[in-house]
């Protein structure tokens, strides 16, 4: 029996994992997540762009094993709300992940099931430790590509379920070129 171990090259510019399969999240498959819902009918009449991809790397089947994904969301809006992945809670809710900047600027925001929320920078040489049963979603606020690692639990799983329903209760958008963080039910296109 040898040492079960592997390693895995990043190929930055592409966001991809070496030999792990990539999922490419195009702006349809986004439908709900967005505040601005004329904006982002409009933006899908002149095409659909890719916003981002994952490429994971699944471990082997076992208690205390982990799983990696490098994600890659490209810089965008839609109207004036950043690009951004869908979120998600973990399936296993008190599942923790700790997401790794790689390159680009972005924030994480996240938001537990009473309904509280921090927004974190998630970029080059910051780390960003997402604690169990909070929901988390990554958000673009730069012009480069956000590259970043996301390492969890291998029985974590993905819930879309309850984002889908209730999307988060903070929207980031830019004013005056900068972020900023307002309750989506103040948000007015
Ligand atoms: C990170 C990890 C992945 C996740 C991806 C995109 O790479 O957390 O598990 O799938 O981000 O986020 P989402 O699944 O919400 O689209
Ligand atoms: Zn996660």
């Amino acid at each position: 029996m040898s040492i079960p171990a592997f390693a895995s090259d990043i190929e930055l510019t592409a966001g991809v994992l070496s030999g792990a399969p990539l999922t490419r999240r195009y702006l349809s498959d986004l439908r709900g997540s967005f505040a601005d819902l004329a904006a982002y009918e409009r933006a899908l009449q002149t095409g659909n762009p890719l916003l981002y991809s994952v490429s994971a790397v699944d471990a082997p089947q076992g208690d205390g094993q982990l799983n990696y994904a490098v994600g890659t969301l490209l810089p965008g809006r839609v109207g004036p709300e950043y690009y951004l992945t869908k979120g998600h809670y973990h399936a296993r809710r008190e599942a923790a992940e700790v997401y790794i900047g790689l390159s680009g600027e972005g924030l994480m925001l996240l938001e537990n099931e009473p309904g509280e929320t921090r927004l974190l920078p998630l970029q080059s040489q910051k780390i960003v430790y997402v604690p169990g049963h909070t929901a988390h979603r990554t958000i673009n606020t730069g012009t480069a590509p956000l590259v970043y690692l996301g390492v969890y639990p291998a029985d974590a799983g993905h819930d879309y379920g309850a984002i889908a329903r209730n999307n988060f209760r903070h929207v980031v958008v830019e004013q005056n070129g900068k972020p900023v963080m307002i309750e989506r039910a103040a948000f007015k296109p």
